[in-house]
């Protein structure tokens, strides 16, 4: 079923080898451009226009009324509510830890730098919707913009023609139980737009204040929204279809290691898996089992096109070595290791978004209840971004702070190199302190 990239005895870089679709972003930017300017420039009907278009729903007001978030939550069955009270607090322990505190450095005596971690003021969180909802996804994006402290905070998720406009009713009652309670029913490139310029209308609930930072996954639309509104505001890395790449050896049990293929191919005909693996008895047992699986599970459709698709596939290796380096040229959303000594190998690995070790520890459990974060980096953009985390929400900002003896034992320094560049203006702002009339005249 998966197609076959046989790298054994290659000494060749494996970076262009490996499969990955290619997606163009830079086309969907362009198409979505006009949207996101008539939300620019005519808020609320623009939203409107494209709701009703793009989601088939036609929008009464922007902001779901409390009391149909209060409904949601009452109606969530039990079973779910635990869940998600248990995966809150599971991701609020990890999240906790990851709060920074202010660092003060003495440079010299009389002069130090603090820098001072500081939450931004208010984000907006993208829920997405389309062929699953993802109550999930909620947790994720709240529980470490609440842990670095940010005051205002929104959530944006597309209205379901099903359920009356409104978004999925267990993503409203997620945000209930994590106390969230400004929720837009606006989905797509212009809720991005929204979020980012705010929305003015005649009605409160017709009203948007624009945010500071955006982050959460979301279609390729959405993903091209955020690319146009960078620098507007702050956004995180951009998420793509799900991956999941799996670093095997002659000890993983191939039907976990088909299951786990299988649930992440589950989320979108675009979705990737990737086995890497020196082992072909492994790899044939992989393929029974795929067959078997894949025919029983629900979405068979939806998964037989994510596994057969150019993006999937099995990359076979010569050795552990080899599979080091392609898992790491990779750099995979998330990353199983289900090798001997896998705890090891996964302390080897320099680029994935997440990685997940051992028999025990299948991706599923991240996607929902290990406490670590499932907003993570697709498309090799681990090879430089991280997962969402707290401090995907605060600034650093550098306090400087120097007394008069320290400016006058560095003025020197500061004066050769201002000249250097020929800013000369430089050197005599600190100059200015020390020439004999300066200083005030009263002597205080
Ligand atoms: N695997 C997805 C997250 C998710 N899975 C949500 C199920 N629900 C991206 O990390
Ligand atoms: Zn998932």
């Amino acid at each position: 079923m998966l197609n076959r990239i046989d790298l054994r005895g290659s000494r060749r870089d494996p970076r262009g080898l490996l499969p990955r679709a290619q997606l163009d972003v830079s086309v969907a930017v362009e198409k979505i451009r006009p949207v996101v300017e008539a939300v620019r420039e005519h808020g609320f009907p623009a939203i409107r226009e494209a709701t009703e278009r793009f989601d088939g729903v036609r929008l009464e007001r922007l902001r779901v009324p409390a009391p149909a978030i209060a409904a949601a939550a009452d109606g969530l069955d039990p079973d779910v509510r635990a869940a998600l009270l248990e995966a809150i607090a599971r991701a609020r322990k990890v999240h906790a830890d990851q709060r920074r505190t202010d660092v003060t450095t003495q440079v010299v005596p009389g002069g130090t730098v603090t820098e001072r971690w500081v939450p931004v003021s208010r984000v907006g969180l993208y829920v997405p919707g389309g062929l699953a909802v993802y109550p999930s996804t909620v947790v994720m994006n709240v529980v470490p913009a609440q842990e670095a402290g940010v005051e205002s905070l929104v959530v944006a998720s597309p209205p379901q023609p099903d359920n009356g406009g409104l978004p999925d009713a267990r993503v409203l009652a997620a945000c209930a139980l994590l106390g969230v309670d400004e929720v837009y029913a606006v989905g797509g490139a212009q809720a991005v737009a929204m979020l980012g310029y705010g929305c003015t209308g005649a009605d409160e609930s017709d009203r948007c204040e624009p945010v500071d930072v955006i982050t959460g996954p979301g279609n390729i639309w959405v993903t091209a929204a955020k690319r146009l509104l960078r620098g507007v505001v702050g956004i995180d890395a951009e998420a793509g279809p799900t991956e999941i790449a799996i670093l095997a050896d002659d000890t993983a049990d191939p039907a976990h290691v088909a299951a786990d293929l299988i649930s992440q191919a589950e989320h979108d005909p675009l979705a990737a898996s990737v086995l890497v693996t020196e082992s072909t008895p492994l790899l044939d047992a992989v393929e029974a089992e795929l067959g078997r699986q894949v025919a029983a599970t629900k979405h068979e459709a939806r998964v037989r096109e994510a596994l057969t698709g150019v993006q999937s596939g099995v990359v076979l290796v010569d050795d552990l070595e080899q599979g080091l380096r392609v898992v790491d040229a990779y750099a995979a959303e998330h990353l199983e290791i289900q090798t001997r000594d896998a705890r090891t190998v996964a302390m080897r690995v320099r680029n994935a978004g997440a990685i997940f070790v051992g028999a025990f520890s299948p991706v599923s459990l991240g996607d929902y209840a290990a406490g670590s974060n499932h907003v993570l980096p697709t498309g090799g953009c681990a090879r430089h971004s991280s997962g969402l985390s707290v401090q995907s929400f605060l600034r650093g900002i550098h306090v400087v702070e120097y007394d008069e003896a320290a400016l006058r034992d560095v003025a020197g320094h500061v004066v050769a190199l201002a000249n250097a560049e020929d800013l000369p203006a430089h050197g005599d702002a600190v100059k200015a302190r020390f020439q004999p009339d300066s200083g005030r005249s009263d002597g205080s």
